[in-house]
């Protein structure tokens, strides 16, 4: 078993237990493959961090002790927590600085696969993630329950120039998925960040250590996209998932894909049986010749001298997990009835040779915001003008996606991140100002985007 199985809980852990955890940030010389070695920071001296697993209604309080050059918080992303504890920095918290310390307490008031990460700069960038894990009792079992983690090397020069989008790396978005699709032909881009190596779990294949399962045993694989910039699509080769959750939240209905589509910062439940004895690659697909290495092996007992079987890095064909598609949707709109709060926000921005990524014409923290009081009923509507889609995080909430395309989910997905389609796409988001009271990041994950100003904010006013 690798080492991102979920640690086992004590069979009769209390929910009132408290788990206490350590994590200590510092330079790391990482070596996803023989030969290289690049200059990034880790979480208890390992990338990604360690897997934090916890029981509903658990409290975790966890050390955090920051050894980088660098000030830095931690967020943790999707859950619902006091804002105190929400780690952005100056709007919740102050920073951590270099030899500095910080508690983070609280009870998860969700459950599901969350993750948490550095909020600072580019401090994710350089390898500050980790899942956490919150057992929901209500789950079925898996066998085997593992985090799977996709993340890449970013080559931190191309980081400026995507900022001042003068970029001069490529899309590497697979044929056949919409990122290529919705390009025009003469589009120039940017705002690409280039990335140097690809890994799952810590390693590039086949220097990562494989999964090793058994014949009958039923597989949860709990993925994340902790790329910075890029939607990642994931196939199992030779194996169909059944996706039970997103963003740690279940489905009204699992659906059953052939590859997950798996935007900046989303995570997917995806589960699958082992049928019978081989080996299989879980794949990054890409159009980067040099992304084969974004896999990791699963295979049986006594199936390590056989050669994996793959699929091919082209979507074409493939059917990929899609909101509409796993929402129902149905073309109509959504019927919104008379919400407390209803704003309609314009993405925008993101010109080649622009620094600016904006809403409403507007960037961090010139822009509009949202004001809440406790127990509002709110509706948020995105309209995407630019070329590239926007995984749109919101911090503190599960929202339910109502509406995408003028299409009403009839089973709609609740979720904490959720992509926004380019060229014109819309999207509309419902929710319960239930959340502890506070100022609540809402941004785009997409980390040149939230830097260049795609980031507003959800004001309690009680
Ligand atoms: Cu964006």
């Amino acid at each position: 078993m690798s080492a991102f199985a979920l640690p086992a809980l004590p069979p009769r852990a209390r929910a009132s237990a408290t788990h206490e955890v350590t994590l200590e940030s510092s330079p790391l010389r990482f070596s996803p493959l023989p030969g290289t070695s690049f200059a990034a920071l880790g979480y208890n001296g390992r990338i990604p961090g360690p897997v934090i697993r916890l029981q509903a209604g658990q409290r975790l309080r966890c050390r955090y002790v920051n050894r980088t050059p660098y000030p830095s918080t931690i967020h943790w992303h999707g859950v619902v927590l006091p804002n105190a504890m929400d780690g952005v920095e100056n709007l919740t918290q102050a920073p951590v600085p270099p030899g500095g310390a910080f508690l983070y307490d609280f009870v998860p008031q969700n459950t599901g696969t969350k993750w948490y990460h550095d909020h600072i700069g580019t401090g994710l960038m350089r390898g500050l993630f980790g899942i956490l894990a919150i057992d929901d009792p209500r789950d079925e079992r898996a066998d085997v329950d593992l985090a799977v983690v996709f993340h890449d090397v970013p080559e931190l020069r191309t980081v400026d120039a995507a900022m001042m989008g003068v970029s001069k790396a490529p899309m590497v978005d697979p044929l056949g998925s919409s990122e290529l699709r919705e390009m025009a032909p003469d589009d120039k881009m940017g705002d690409e960040v280039a990335y140097v190596a690809h890994c799952v779990n810590g390693g590039s294949y086949p220097h990562n250590p494989p999964i090793v399962v058994k014949v009958g045993q039923i597989v949860r694989l709990r993925v994340l996209n902790a790329n910075p910039t890029q939607t990642r699509y994931v196939r199992l080769a030779a194996h169909r998932l059944r996706v039970t959750h997103g963003d740690g939240n279940a489905l009204e209905t699992p659906v059953e894909v052939e590859a997950l589509r798996v935007g900046v910062g989303e995570r997917y439940d995806a589960w699958f049986e082992v049928r019978k004895p081989g080996a299989w690659l879980l794949q990054g697909l890409s159009a980067d010749p040099a992304a084969f290495a974004q896999a990791v092996v699963i295979r049986t007992e006594g199936m390590e001298n056989v050669s994996p079987a793959s699929e091919s890095e082209s979507l074409e064909g493939v059917s990929a997990f899609d909101y509409r598609v796993a929402g129902e949707a149905i073309a109509e709109p959504a019927r919104l009835g008379a919400p407390d709060v209803a704003q309609h926000f314009t993405l925008a921005g993101g010109k080649y040779g622009s620094n600016r990524w904006t809403i409403d014409g507007a960037v961090w923290p010139h822009t509009p915001k949202v004001r809440v009081r406790r127990n509002d009923r709110v509706v948020l509507r995105f309209t995407n003008k630019t070329d590239m889609d926007h995984p749109l995080h919101l911090h503190g909430h599960d929202f339910s996606i109502l509406e995408i395309d003028a299409h009403r989910l009839r089973k709609p997905l609740v979720k904490d991140t959720s992509l926004v389609r380019a060229n014109g796409g819309t999207i509309a988001w419902s929710f319960r100002a239930t959340s502890p009271s506070g100022r609540w990041l809402l941004h785009c994950h997409n980390q040149i985007h939230m830097m260049d100003g795609m980031m507003t904010e959800l004001i309690y006013l009680d």
